[in-house]
Formats: structure tokens, C-alpha cells, sequence
């Protein structure tokens, strides 16, 4: 056995939502724990991806993207969750979109710079990139914005360059006791990873009509007879946003159902029977005493 020190530290990733956060978080992992979808804003919850490999423990803090409006009370959460994910780490990672820079960066680079933490900024989707001789000016103009450790363009998705990310990574850790087991990836229950793939599933199979409508708790989560029972109650404002994912003769929430039962079948690594109901409660999305009893204080 070798005798090498421990290492062991937080890396925020942060960036405007959709540029990939969560995608890349999950194939470091090699896990689904994290929501992706094509809507932004699909990570409400502050998620910690823990990847330890030999000496080297990292843990992933991924984010809500940041964003201009905060009018009703869940987006006052979100920004909260995630400019204080910045704060109390040992690296900040900055993911972009390949080549369009907005508005909604500058206001997350402003943040990242503030933190004074090291930070490396990854340009992620380069797949999509027709002519990729526009990829190095870019970047150069990138690494003008701020002092950043390192420029990392890569493919969360197709899985491109992110070992040199990583390797990059690891340099940032300091010496120290890992924090959770070898085996752990993740600092989050069951039972919420089932809610959070029930979220997924409605937010990609419905169109713009429920933003931030939708939530899900789970009623049930009881292992019986080789199978895990899951019970989740889907939560929304208006009648007419209950037809909406019921949908004909209840094909949308069969099909919501599906697509959920089969992912925590792959999560979880055992059958499970999945039961859905679809509640109205006014108001949820806007109440600062109903978000917090549905859990969105921590
Ligand atoms: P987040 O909001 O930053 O967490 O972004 P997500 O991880 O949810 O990704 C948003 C969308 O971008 C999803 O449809 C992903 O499949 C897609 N995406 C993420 N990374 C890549 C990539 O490297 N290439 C391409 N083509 N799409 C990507
Ligand atoms: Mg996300
Ligand atoms: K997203």
C-alpha cells in the first residue's frame, strides 16, 4: 500500500442555468444524482457529488444557475442556494456555453471573482461547435475576463476532455481526511433522489406551462419483499395544471411514471413499484412558510 496523504475538498460549480452543470457533475460521477433538462432552472436543491479516487476525495457542490429575476419566493431561494455555494469552497468551477457569452455570465463571473476563490472556467458543449477554429480566439478572450487557474473546453455530454478537468481538479484539494466514506456518492436520501427523478421526468415531458409549479414529496419509501414501494405526491397550483400532467385518460402520468420507475430502478439497482397522485395547493411557489415546510431551508 502506498503511503501517500489524503486529500480531500469542495468545488462549486456554477454557471447560468443550462450550460451543463448538472450533465457534467453526473458523468464525473458516473452516477445520475442530479437532474438535467433542457428547461433551465431544473436543480432547485444544493446536491453534493462525493468522487474519491485513491488519495483524493472531491466534492461536488452543484448549483441552481443564478438569475436576474427573484420575484417570487422560490427564486429568492434559488439565488440564495446559489451564491452561498460559493462561498466555503476550495475551487469554484465556471461553466459557459462554447461560444455566446451573456448577460446572465457576467453576472456569475462577477460573483466568482468576488469569492477570490481559484477558479478554472470550462467551456462546455465544444460538441456542438460546426467550425471548431472559432473555439481558440474565444477562449482567448475568455482568459482576458478574469485570472483564471485554467481554460478546460470539453463535452460534459459526449464525454470529451473531462479527465483533463479533473486531473486539473485535484491540484486544488488540500491535504486532508476524506469527509465520507469511499463508496458514498452522494450526501442525499433515497428518498429525495426518487423525488428529484419524478421532477425530471414532468419537467421534460411538459412543455414551458409549469416552470416552477411543480413539486414532488414523497409519501412512501419502504423496502418489502425484494421491492422498494414509492409513493410520490406531485404537488401543483391550479386545477388546470393537474389536467395538464394527469393528461388524457391519465396516458402523461403513466408515461411520468415509467420514464421515473426506470431510472431509480438504475439508481437504486432494484425493482421498485412507483404510485404517483397529483394534488393541487395554491400558492406553494410564492409562500416563504410552505416552501420551508416542503424542505427548501436547508
Ligand atoms: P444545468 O442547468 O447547467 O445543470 O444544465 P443541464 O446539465 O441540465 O443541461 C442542460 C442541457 O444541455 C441538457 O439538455 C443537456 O443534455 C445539455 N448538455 C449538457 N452538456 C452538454 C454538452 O456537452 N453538449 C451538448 N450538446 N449538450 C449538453
Ligand atoms: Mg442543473
Ligand atoms: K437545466
Amino acid at each position: 500500500m502506498k503511503n501517500e496523504a489524503k486529500h480531500c475538498g469542495y468545488v462549486a460549480i456554477v454557471g447560468r442555468p443550462n450550460v451543463g452543470k448538472s450533465t457534467l457533475l453526473n458523468h464525473i460521477l458516473g452516477q445520475k444524482i442530479s437532474i438535467t433538462s433542457r428547461k433551465p432552472q431544473t436543480t432547485r436543491h444544493q446536491v453534493l457529488g462525493i468522487k474519491t479516487e485513491n488519495d483524493h476525495q472531491i466534492i461536488f457542490v452543484d448549483t441552481p444557475g443564478l438569475h436576474k429575476a427573484a420575484e417570487k419566493a422560490i427564486n429568492r431561494y434559488m439565488n440564495k442556494a446559489a451564491s452561498s455555494a460559493i462561498r466555503d469552497v476550495d475551487l469554484v468551477l465556471f461553466l459557459v456555453d462554447r461560444t455566446a457569452w451573456t448577460e446572465e455570465d457576467e453576472m456569475v463571473l462577477q460573483q466568482v471573482v468576488q469569492s477570490g476563490l481559484p477558479a478554472i472556467l470550462v467551456v462546455n458543449k465544444v460538441d456542438l461547435l460546426e467550425d471548431k477554429a472559432v473555439l481558440l480566439p474565444h477562449l482567448q478572450s475568455l482568459t482576458e475576463k478574469a485570472d483564471f487557474k485554467a481554460v478546460i473546453p470539453l463535452s460534459a455530454l459526449r464525454q470529451h476532455n473531462v479527465e483533463s478537468l479533473e486531473s486539473e481538479v485535484i491540484k486544488y484539494l488540500p491535504e486532508s481526511e476524506h469527509f465520507f466514506p469511499e463508496d458514498q456518492i452522494t450526501n442525499r436520501s433515497q428518498r429525495f433522489l426518487a423525488a428529484e427523478i419524478v421532477r425530471e421526468k414532468i419537467t421534460r415531458q411538459l412543455g414551458d406551462e409549469l416552470p416552477y409549479a411543480v413539486n414532488v414529496e414523497i409519501e412512501e419509501f419502504a423496502f418489502d419483499n425484494g421491492i422498494i414501494h414509492i409513493s410520490a405526491l406531485i404537488l401543483v397550483e391550479r386545477d388546470g395544471q393537474k389536467k395538464i400532467i394527469i393528461g388524457e385518460k391519465g396516458s402523461r402520468l403513466r408515461s411520468i411514471g415509467t420514464e421515473a420507475r426506470q431510472d431509480m430502478e438504475r439508481l437504486f439497482d432494484n425493482k421498485v413499484m412507483l404510485r404517483l397522485w397529483v394534488k393541487v395547493k395554491s400558492g406553494w411557489s410564492d409562500d416563504e412558510r410552505a416552501l420551508r415546510s416542503l424542505g427548501y431551508d436547508d
